[in-house]
C-alpha cells in the first residue's frame, strides 16, 4: 500500500509569496507544494494538496481523509488561534495531524501564542518556514512506515 499524506493550508496561505515576505518568505503555495509533492515522491509516498479560506471546507476535507490518508500536514492560518470546529473535526476522525506554522508563532501577538489544534495533534513545527512542511512530510511517512510492518 502507497503512503497517502494530506497537505491542507487554510486561510490567507495562498498569497504565500505576494504579500508580507519579512514575515511569510517569498516562496509561493504553488512552489511550496510542488517541492513537497517531489519530496513525497522521493520517499515513495503521494501527497494530495489542498488550500481554502473556509473551515467547512477543512472540515470537509479531513472528514473525507479519514478513508485515505494516513496523516495530514496542516497549517491552520488564523484557524490555529479560534477554531474549537477544526479541533473537533481533527479528535473526531482520529488523523495524525502535524501542526505547521511559517512563522514562530509564540515571537508574535499574544493571541498567536494559543493553539487550538495542539492538543490534537500528534505535534507542531513553528518558526521553520517551509523546512517545517518538509520535516513534517518525514515524519508523517516514517510514522506510516513502521506501524505497516
Ligand atoms: O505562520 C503561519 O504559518 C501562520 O499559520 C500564518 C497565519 C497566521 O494567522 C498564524 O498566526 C500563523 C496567517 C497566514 C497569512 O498568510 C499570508 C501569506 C502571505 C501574505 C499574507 C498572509
Amino acid at each position: 500500500m502507497n503512503i497517502k499524506i494530506l497537505l491542507l493550508n487554510g486561510p490567507n496561505l495562498n498569497l504565500l509569496g505576494e504579500r508580507e515576505p519579512g514575515i511569510y518568505g517569498a516562496t509561493t503555495l504553488a512552489d511550496l507544494e510542488s517541492a513537497l509533492q517531489s519530496q513525497a515522491h522521493a520517499l515513495g509516498a503521494e501527497l494530495s494538496c489542498q488550500q481554502s479560506n473556509h473551515e467547512g471546507q477543512l472540515i470537509d476535507w479531513l472528514h473525507e481523509a479519514r478513508s485515505w490518508a494516513q496523516g495530514v500536514i496542516f497549517n491552520p492560518g488564523a484557524y490555529t488561534h479560534t477554531s474549537i470546529a477544526l479541533a473537533d473535526a481533527i479528535k473526531a476522525t482520529g488523523l495524525t495531524v502535524i501542526e505547521v506554522h511559517l512563522s514562530n508563532i509564540y515571537q508574535r501577538e499574544a493571541f498567536r501564542h494559543h493553539s487550538m489544534i495542539a492538543p490534537v495533534a500528534w505535534g507542531q513545527i513553528s518558526g521553520l518556514g517551509p523546512e517545517g512542511y518538509a520535516l513534517a512530510l518525514r515524519a508523517l511517512v516514517k510514522r506510516a512506515e513502521s506501524q505497516l510492518v
